[in-house]
């Protein structure tokens, strides 16, 4: 059924929306096969197991014609000097997503199977996906990094392509800007 006129409100301290639909958290057990050091993996996921990233949605379905918005935030950290990221996905119907920067620092890794392109991310930058291109987020600093996503509601996720093809580049810690790494050299 088609749903209202609405507002929803951004908690800033919590990442939450008000009113919110599904909250959904994904701990180290959850990504397996995502970062290259599989035994620092591992032993995160065997220790504390802690929270990498959460996505609020808003009461908007994933409906033909709506816009639903989340919120990820992602949690600060580092598997073996891989930034914590998302699993990355591709929208099977392909179309265009909105990201919106709202706390922390992160980048937008994109790939669209040949070509990986960087957008680094920070309150206030909104970044492109254009339709065809697989997309992660990771963060690249020391607190949350929390943005905005806004995609057309029959967009679909497919997080089998990201699994099979790899983003292009992982995101490693440097000494000072973040380094891209081929995915291949690991
Ligand atoms: C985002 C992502 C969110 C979590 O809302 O779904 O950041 O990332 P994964 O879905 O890859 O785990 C989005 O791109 N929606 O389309
Ligand atoms: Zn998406």
């Amino acid at each position: 059924p088609p749903i209202d006129p609405m507002s929803v409100t951004f908690r800033s301290a919590t990442g939450g929306m008000s009113p919110s639909g599904p909250v959904l958290s994904r701990r180290m057990s959850d990504l397996e096969g995502l970062f290259a050091d599989t035994a620092a993996w591992q032993e995160a996921r065997d220790g504390a197991d802690p929270v990498v990233y959460e996505v609020a949605s808003s009461p908007v379905p994933e409906a033909p014609g709506e816009l639903p918005q989340s919120i990820t935030t992602i949690h600060p950290g580092a598997v073996g000097g891989e930034f914590h990221m998302t699993k990355g996905h591709q929208h099977p119907n392909p179309q265009g997503e909105i990201y919106f920067g709202l706390s922390g620092t992160g980048g937008l890794l994109l790939f669209d199977g040949t070509t990986p392109k960087w957008i680094p991310m920070s309150p206030g930058v909104i970044g492109y996906i254009p339709p065809g291109w697989a997309h992660r987020s990771v963060n690249t600093g020391d607190e949350p990094y929390r943005f905005l996503a806004v995609y057309p509601g029959d967009a679909g996720h497919d997080y089998g392509w990201v699994l099979e093809h790899g983003m292009g580049w992982r995101v490693r810690r440097g000494a000072g800007e973040p380094q891209l790494v081929p995915f291949q050299s690991e």
